[in-house]
């Protein structure tokens, strides 16, 4: 089984509120097409982590993260289907009960029908808070040994000082000596790493979910650029 999480500056084009790059979903969609057990998890991008920027963690903040991470789902969902994915969507927010309720996951899992999982907010003890699309794929993972786990972000992968992609690296020897560049509600790159060092075991790829045919060639097993981490 393999998780992959789409990442929001894959999907929505960061630099303008609420735009959605329905052209790439269905692109990725037709990539991983043929795989059989698969968990799909999406971020924010100019939809969730705008509205949280412009309205914040308070009652008004978390309807409209709500409403609009809901949209996007949405449309991730519409085009898996256009693409003949069969797949449906799941906020986080009515899995997570204290703990991630993974029983709605399962179902699907066991029906062949791929879940399609995003970041969210949630309340907990009375509080908005944020989950990352990043952290709920690490806690799925976790939970489900997951061996294989793929991030398509908008660069080639970790960088170097030099800008250069780090090929292959094990997460002990990942340090601060990396390029970091994005930032947004939940981090960017470096909180990303803070996540994938919470994982107990596999493989993780990083790789560019804008340049066409990466995907599939990974899933299919050839060589392609981008930064594979060892875990244990
Ligand atoms: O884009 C955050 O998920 P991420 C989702 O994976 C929200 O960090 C609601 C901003």
């Amino acid at each position: 089984m393999k998780v992959i999480k789409l990442g929001g500056s894959v999907i929505t084009n960061k630099r303008k509120p609420l735009t959605y790059r329905s052209y790439v979903t269905r692109r990725i969609a037709r990539e991983l097409k043929d795989e059989r057990r698969l968990i799909v998890i999406h971020g924010g991008g100019s939809f969730g982590h705008y509205i949280v920027k412009k309205y914040g963690l308070n009652r008004k903040g978390f309807c409209l993260t709500r409403y609009y991470m809901e949209v996007l789902n949405n449309l991730v969902v519409r085009d898996f289907l256009k693409e003949n994915v069969l797949c449906t969507g799941i906020s986080t927010f009515s899995l997570i009960n204290k703990d991630l309720n993974l029983n709605p996951i399962l179902k699907l899992l066991n029906s062949n029908i791929v879940p399609i999982i995003f970041g969210d907010i949630i309340i907990e003890n009375n509080e908005y808070r944020i989950v990352s699309g990043d952290a709920l794929t690490v806690e799925i993972a976790n939970k489900l040994n997951i061996e294989t786990i793929i991030f398509l972000v908008d660069v080639d992968g970790i960088l170097d000082q030099n800008r250069n992609v780090i090929k292959r690296v094990n997460i002990n020897d990942i340090n601060d000596n990396i390029f970091f560049k994005t930032s947004n509600a939940t981090g960017g790159m470096r909180e990303k790493i803070n996540q994938i060092k919470k994982l107990r075991r596999g493989v993780v790829y990083i790789l560019n979910g804008l340049k066409k045919g990466l995907l599939y060639d990974l899933l299919k097993g050839r060589e392609v650029i981008c930064t594979k981490i060892f875990i244990k």
